[in-house]
């Protein structure tokens, strides 16, 4: 594996003049999304000084889904009932052409057994190194299936990128599949969730009712427009609605 440099003391701040996302609502903004670049390994992706925001979670946790469902756009990630469908760091970027703003990493998932224990090494060491140095890094969405809670790898995820959620990288753990929950049950999940996000952010999502969509657009943007937070009063920007796409019975 590759050196890296050391994770900076300071999230970057975003690049793009403030006025210019000032035009849009936080979901406006996410539906800009398109994509910008595929990397099999870390050297392969590019510097940036965009801020990123980073998906990660087990396999078939529903990462893809839900930046697919947050952007309204149905293939922009590849989503699969097969675990193990994302292979590779994919990046999107957000913004108006031109004026990128902010980007999202959709990663692989882990935890899947199928995948043979030389790649699982190869891939643990390609996240591990990402999350602690890729220099743009804003904030990590940790995507858990409610149903199976935190797993172990899921902590051992935690531990990585705790010293720089120490320094300030924003975290959120979205508690996906919400619509296989009853309310009570979501309720439940969620106040456990809280306990083991130690004081970091929960929300529940589910992809099949469009349930916490805007919030989750609305952290995102705040994270990554710090200065401009207050201007998602402004008027929407909203392409038409794609069709559903094939989820989870
Ligand atoms: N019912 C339901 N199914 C969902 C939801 N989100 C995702 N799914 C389904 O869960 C499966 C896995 O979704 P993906 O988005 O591919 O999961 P992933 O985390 O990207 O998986 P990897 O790329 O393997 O790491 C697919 O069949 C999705 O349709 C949801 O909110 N509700
Ligand atoms: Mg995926």
């Amino acid at each position: 594996m590759t050196a890296h440099s050391p994770a900076p003391s300071s999230a970057p701040k975003p690049s793009a003049p403030a006025q210019a996302a000032s035009a849009v609502t936080p979901m406006g903004w996410m539906h800009t999304a398109r994509f910008l670049t595929t990397a099999a390994q870390l050297h392969h992706l590019p510097a940036m000084d965009t801020p990123e925001i980073a998906f990660v979670g087990r396999s078939n946790a529903g990462k893809s889904t839900c930046i697919n469902t947050l952007t309204q756009k149905k293939q922009l990630a590849f989503a699969s009932k097969k675990p193990g469908r994302t292979q590779h760091i994919n990046l999107f970027a957000l913004g108006k052409q031109g004026v990128t703003d902010a980007v999202l990493a959709d990663l692989p998932g882990y935890g899947y057994a199928a995948v043979a224990k030389m790649d699982k090494l190869r891939w643990q060491q390609v996240m591990a190194n990402y999350l602690v140095s890729r220099e743009n890094l804003t904030g990590i969405v940790m995507m858990c299936d409610p149903r199976h809670g935190l797993t172990e790898l899921d902590d051992i995820l935690l531990e990585v990128i705790r010293p720089r959620v120490e320094q300030g990288l924003k975290f959120l753990i979205i508690l996906t599949k919400a619509d296989k929950l009853t309310r009570s049950e979501q309720a439940k999940a969620l106040s456990i969730a809280r306990l083991q996000a130690g004081g970091g952010e929960v929300k529940l999502f589910s992809a099949l009712k469009k349930q916490g969509v805007d919030e989750v657009a609305q952290l995102l943007w705040d994270w990554t427009h710090p200065a401009g937070a207050a201007a998602s009063a402004a008027p929407a920007a909203e392409p038409p609605e794609e069709e559903p796409e094939a989820l989870d019975e």
